[in-house]
């Protein structure tokens, strides 16, 4: 085994938290000194404008008429797997997102034979909780994932969802290595200035109410506005809306009905927004599903207590009364109470952020989520883990 390992990494490129996450390791992995490949339809979101060691296969369909629609984006995925592994002597595959990673990866690794690197499945969530149990993938997936060398989880709630939602024994292990956050970059540095052009008037002790996600419908995007509008009517406040996504412009609708589109900011998908989120008040995150919740990880880390519902792995990370407020989904009242409660007060919630950072820095910092990944990769590598 040599020191410097090879690495190859699978996700989607988009501002999804499963790519983030899959980007921050490779960019990590390339600081410790090891090779690092990804191998992607496209450029990773992070990885735009870096300047370090990593290398990028970028993966491409035929765009031949008779296979248009067909979904044959798994089969370039596993050809450009075989390609990378070939030439570059891969140790390690690792894979985000088992729909369909872990299944091209296997596909590789039927081809490859004894030169096939070891795979490392990590899970996110909707690939376990809504797509990969769908019987459309189900049985493939299932396979798939008990084919890995190796299969990772960010929270022990989608270990416990994916043992059960597959009908897997809970001795096919799958290690909980919790998503992390960079401390460095995710600071509490409060400088509501950043705030100004977005809104001019915008009064000293005005709450802004900030929420980040992909504006699917489970993320509740309704419920974010309604939760914004109660709090709203008993203390005028301000809304920052970062990202894209389906629920977008009926929110927006909404918005206009109650006469708020000028209390509120939709920014769209934006690479840069720290300044923004750390100059904020309260994070919310009312959805229906939430394996971890890496949005709500980023605010605790820039001291931003979060008010969220009580779902998935969130309150693994935000400690109910101390760091945030957890609430039934659908609970707008309560949710607004939460935030009310914590606006309202300056000393507490002084006390929440300052809990906040510090259970970041204690439990989700990135570089023992690293060593935690690098051990995994030379256990199997050393071929004393895995199957
Ligand atoms: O729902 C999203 O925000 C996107 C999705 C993804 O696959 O990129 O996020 C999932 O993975 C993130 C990183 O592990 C988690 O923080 C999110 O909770 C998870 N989303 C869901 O479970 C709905």
């Amino acid at each position: 085994m040599t020191d410097r390992l090879n690495l190859a990494i699978t996700c989607f490129p988009t501002f999804g938290g499963s790519g983030l996450i899959a980007t921050e390791i490779g960019l990590a992995m390339a600081d410790r000194g090891h090779r690092v490949h990804f191998i992607a339809r496209d450029l990773p979101v992070r990885l735009r404008g870096t300047s370090r060691q990593i290398f990028f296969h970028e993966v491409t369909e035929s765009d031949y008429p008779a296979l248009q629609h067909s979904g044959t984006y798994p089969l370039a995925l596993a050809s450009k797997m075989i390609e990378v592994a070939s030439y570059e002597r891969l140790d390690i595959l690792h894979v985000h997102y088992a729909v369909p990673h872990a299944t091209a990866a296997w596909m590789a690794r039927e081809v490859l034979g004894d030169k096939a690197p070891r795979i490392v499945t990590t899970l996110h969530g909707t690939d376990t909780t809504l797509i990969g149990t769908d019987p459309s993938y189900l049985p493939i997936t299932r396979f798939s994932i008990l084919r890995s060398d190796a299969v990772t989880a960010p929270s022990e709630f989608l270990r416990q969802a994916t043992w059960e939602g597959f009908g897997i024994p809970e001795s096919f292990p799958i290690q909980v290595i919790a998503n992390f956050v960079d401390t460095v970059r995710y600071a509490p540095v409060r400088d509501r200035a950043c705030l100004r052009p977005l809104f001019p008037d915008l009064e000293e002790t005005e709450p802004v109410l900030v929420h980040v996600s992909n504006f699917r419908p489970v993320k509740r995007i309704g419920d974010v506005v309604a939760t914004f509008a109660e709090v709203h009517r008993q203390r005028p406040c301000r809304l920052l809306m970062i990202g894209d996504g389906p629920e977008r412009s009926p929110a927006e609708r909404r918005l206009r009905e109650l006469g708020l589109e000028g209390r509120v900011a939709f920014l769209g998908n934006q690479e840069h927004f720290v300044e923004l989120l750390a100059a904020s008040d309260v994070f919310l995150l009312p959805s229906e599903q939430e394996s971890f919740g890496l949005a709500a990880l980023e605010a605790l880390s820039c001291g931003i207590p979060v008010v969220a519902t009580a779902i998935g792995g969130i309150p693994e990370l935000v400690d109910r009364g101390e760091t945030g407020f957890l609430s039934p989904v659908g609970d707008v009242e309560g949710m607004a109470r939460h935030v009310l409660s914590l606006v309202s007060d300056p000393p507490r919630w002084a006390a929440f952020s300052r809990r906040a950072r510090e259970r970041v820095l204690e439990r989700f910092r990135l570089a023992p989520a690293m060593d935690r990944y690098e051990a995994l990769y030379r256990r199997l590598v050393a071929g004393t883990a895995g199957r």
